[in-house]
Formats: structure tokens, C-alpha cells, sequence
């Protein structure tokens, strides 16, 4: 079986600043992103800003001042994709994909039914200015996995891209081999693309893995309702019980920065989360 060709890692990007601490009477100026992307169809890209219904949107251009994606691999495993497309061309790493399908290093969308991944490549980092628009992520790198489906697809395919997800920083999956949400990775048919992944998720990024985002998943689903097996990140959490008595930062409810409002807010929905843990593992709440 061919792999990608090389294994790139670069963790610099995701050591954590150390905070910056403030007197308590300090106040923060409330200033608006600096960074307003110029490219022609930024005004239609509501799921980025949405000038109609302000704030019905990703939320993202605040974060962009300080970064933009920069640093971070983004594995595209799907259809071939038009790397020269005037978006893309900036972004993508023609020396790092694979193509699965016809068993070779280039994953340009080279027949009819490769469009799917032209389009999601660009949601994920069409570059700032060339082109008409821009991604979630404008200043991340992409590469191509790429893959047939009906006819054109193969299980083998699905699994070597699988194993070549553990070459990027983070690996996006916008498809379903066997319908929506279909596949289950806990059966025969997908066992060897399910090591691939769990493989991916152990070695990728130098060991801290690589980051395979998951179709399906809702913000206020717990672990154990996503049907996934639990694999313990502590000898001390040998199962979901241990973390979800004891609710830690995942559970914080969004909020830019802290104050007496969200401060409550937190403490409620921690108090909220723990009843239902003890409930859930028939503990005292008390
Ligand atoms: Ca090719
Ligand atoms: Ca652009």
C-alpha cells in the first residue's frame, strides 16, 4: 500500500501563550476585527459574517486578527480537488497529497465527478485576497486525499487515506461511504479504516495526534452519546465517569472574556452538568 510521501509535523503552533494578567479595575477597550477580507465574495460568505442577521454565523473574523490558520496542515480527504482554482493555488501543498484512487501523487480533480472536493477545500482555507472568497481558516495549509466513491470508490482507498490522515495537523472528512452517518466503524467492512483513524488520532502531530473533526457531533452531546468506544486518555479515568463528576474547562460556556455575568453563567451550567453526571452514574449530587 503507497502512503503520502512525507510526514510533516509542526507542533509550534499550538504551545499555549502564558496569560497576560490584568489589575482587577483594568477595563478592555471593546475594539471590532482589524482583518475585513477584501476578495470580491466575502459579503456573500454569511456563515463567516453575516451582515443580514449579525452574529447568525461562525463568529470567526474576531479571531483572525491574531490568527488565521497559519502553521497547520489541513489533510482533505475526498474527490480530487482543482488546486489551481485561483482560491486554492496558495494554500496547497502539491508536494504532500496522495491520490488513492488512480495510485499516484496528484490529487487534481482530473474527472466529472471530483467537484465535491474543490468546494470543501476552499470552506476550509480559500486564501485571503486571490479568488472570490475565503476559508474558516485562510492562512492554513491543504492537501488532498483524495478518493472515488460509487463506482470509482474502493474500501481500500477509504483505509489508505485513513492511515495518511496521521501525516496532517488536522484531517476534514465531509462524506459517508455508505449514507448519511452510515458507516460503522465497529464492523468488519470498515475495521481497517477504523484502526487508521484511531492510528491518526495516537501518532499524528509527534504523538499528540492528529485532530479528525467528526461529523454529527453537537456541542452539548456528551462523549458516550456519540457511540464511540472510550479510550483512556489517565489510568485514573478508566472510563467517562471520572470527568463528567469532576466538570473541567470543556464544559465552559462560550464567552470572549470573563466577567460577573458569564462567570454565573458557568457556575450554572457546571452545577447542571454535574447533576446530570451523578444522575447518569446514580451518585449523590449533594
Ligand atoms: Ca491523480
Ligand atoms: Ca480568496
Amino acid at each position: 500500500m503507497k502512503l503520502a510521501k512525507t510526514a510533516r509535523t509542526d507542533v509550534s503552533n499550538y504551545l499555549i501563550k502564558p496569560p497576560i494578567l490584568l489589575p482587577e479595575s483594568a477595563v478592555m477597550p471593546s475594539l471590532g476585527p482589524t482583518l475585513i477580507p477584501d476578495d470580491s465574495g466575502f459579503s456573500s460568505q454569511w456563515h463567516l459574517n453575516n451582515l443580514i442577521f449579525p452574529g447568525i454565523d461562525l463568529n470567526v473574523t474576531g479571531v483572525w486578527d491574531e490568527y488565521t490558520g497559519i502553521g497547520v496542515l489541513v489533510g482533505i480527504v475526498d474527490t480530487g480537488i482543482d488546486y489551481n482554482h485561483p482560491d486554492l493555488a496558495a494554500n496547497y501543498r502539491t508536494d504532500l497529497d496522495y491520490d488513492a484512487r488512480d495510485l499516484d501523487f496528484d490529487s487534481f480533480a482530473s474527472l466529472s465527478d471530483d467537484a465535491h472536493g474543490t468546494v470543501v477545500s476552499g470552506v476550509v482555507a480559500a486564501a485571503l485576497g486571490d479568488g472570490d472568497a475565503v476559508g474558516v481558516a485562510p492562512g492554513a495549509e491543504i492537501t488532498g486525499f483524495r478518493v472515488g466513491f460509487g463506482a470509482g470508490g474502493s474500501m481500500a482507498q477509504i483505509s489508505t487515506q485513513m492511515q495518511n490522515m496521521a501525516t496532517v495537523d488536522v484531517a476534514n472528512n465531509s462524506w459517508s461511504y455508505s449514507g448519511y452517518f452510515g458507516d460503522d466503524f465497529a464492523t468488519s467492512t470498515f475495521a481497517a479504516a477504523g484502526a487508521a483513524i484511531r492510528n491518526a488520532a495516537e501518532i499524528g502531530r509527534g504523538g499528540l495526534g492528529t485532530v479528525i473533526r467528526m461529523d454529527g457531533w453537537r456541542r452539548s452531546m456528551l462523549f458516550d452519546e456519540t457511540g464511540l468506544p472510550w479510550i483512556p486518555p489517565s489510568p485514573n479515568m478508566p472510563t467517562l465517569a471520572p470527568p463528567m463528576l469532576h466538570p473541567g474547562p470543556c464544559t465552559r460556556p462560550r464567552a470572549r472574556r470573563p466577567n460577573a455575568g458569564n462567570q454565573r453563567q458557568l457556575a450554572a451550567a457546571e452545577r447542571r452538568l454535574r447533576r446530570a453526571a451523578c444522575a447518569r452514574y446514580g451518585e449523590p449530587s449533594a
